[in-house]
């Protein structure tokens, strides 16, 4: 997988309700409920209240302008992208050109990750362009954010750009290179209508589902103790896409 480039750190408040009132009081993500394994079924909690960014939970913030995420907990990824092969491109950054990272960036910071381009509306290939990272450079291991209940990032997409955004994060039930996959790359994602303000949007591992109808196995949920990687994409649409992101960090409830 085509690895590019590196990125850094800062820090964002939010809250963040996670349906669980029938849960105890934070922190109420059970680490043994979380540790299914592949193809085994993963009964996941909530917050009873809010969340708030984990003290070692930033992956990336982009200040350092390189192409490895903020190396903390053993996360030590690189930044990669694709696009299909049947038409799909990104022009930020052009063909042979590493990583753009823009002074346009979030919560007063210095660089964001810019990425543009455009996708095809085709055959079931024209999957459209997915821009992400490794939590571990190593292939094949895997991050066990059993103690996180989710993710937060910032972001925006250019005037012209499709809004949809698909943010996922594969395991190690939907990744090919973890071998538990038959159908792979139905990642467990949520999808958000990004707008052309900065926002801050948090995705907990409860909301997170696959796309219906296909992918083997099929797990209740996604495994927070067996995370591969973090995946922003824009599917074939036959339309543009620009999207900035920033402060992307696992959050844990509020105490
Ligand atoms: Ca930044």
């Amino acid at each position: 997988m085509a690895h590019a480039l590196k990125l850094s750190r800062l820090g964002v408040f939010f809250s963040l309700v996670f349906g669980c009132a029938s849960q105890p009081p934070c922190p109420c993500l059970d680490p043994a409920a979380a540790s299914g394994g592949p193809g085994k079924p993963v009964e996941l909690a909530g917050c009873d209240g809010k969340v708030a960014p984990a003290a070692d939970g930033l992956v990336e913030d982009f200040e350092d302008e390189n192409t490895q995420i903020v190396k903390l907990d053993g996360r030590d990824g690189y930044w990669w992208k694709n696009a299909d092969k049947e038409g799909a491109k990104f022009t930020v950054p052009a063909a042979g050109e590493p990583f753009e990272f823009s002074v346009d960036a979030a919560n007063a910071s210095s660089k964001s990750l810019h990425v543009a381009g455009l996708t095809v509306k085709g055959s079931d290939q024209a999957y459209g362009v997915e821009v992400g990272a490794n939590l571990i450079s190593t292939k094949g291991s895997l991050y066990d954010g059993s103690r996180f209940v989710g993710f937060s990032f910032m972001g925006k997409v250019g005037p012209k750009s499709v809004k949809k955004v698909r943010v996922s994060m594969a395991d190690v039930n939907t990744h090919p290179e973890l071998g538990s996959c038959k159908n792979c790359w139905n990642h467990f994602n949520k999808e958000l209508d990004l707008t052309t303000d900065w926002k801050e949007y948090q995705v907990s591992f409860k909301e997170m589902q696959q796309r219906a109808g296909w992918g083997e196995p099929r797990p209740k949920s996604i495994s927070p103790k067996e995370l591969y990687t973090v995946t922003f994409a824009f599917e074939g649409s036959g339309g543009e896409f620009e999207l900035f992101v920033d402060d992307i960090q696992f959050v844990e409830c509020k105490k």
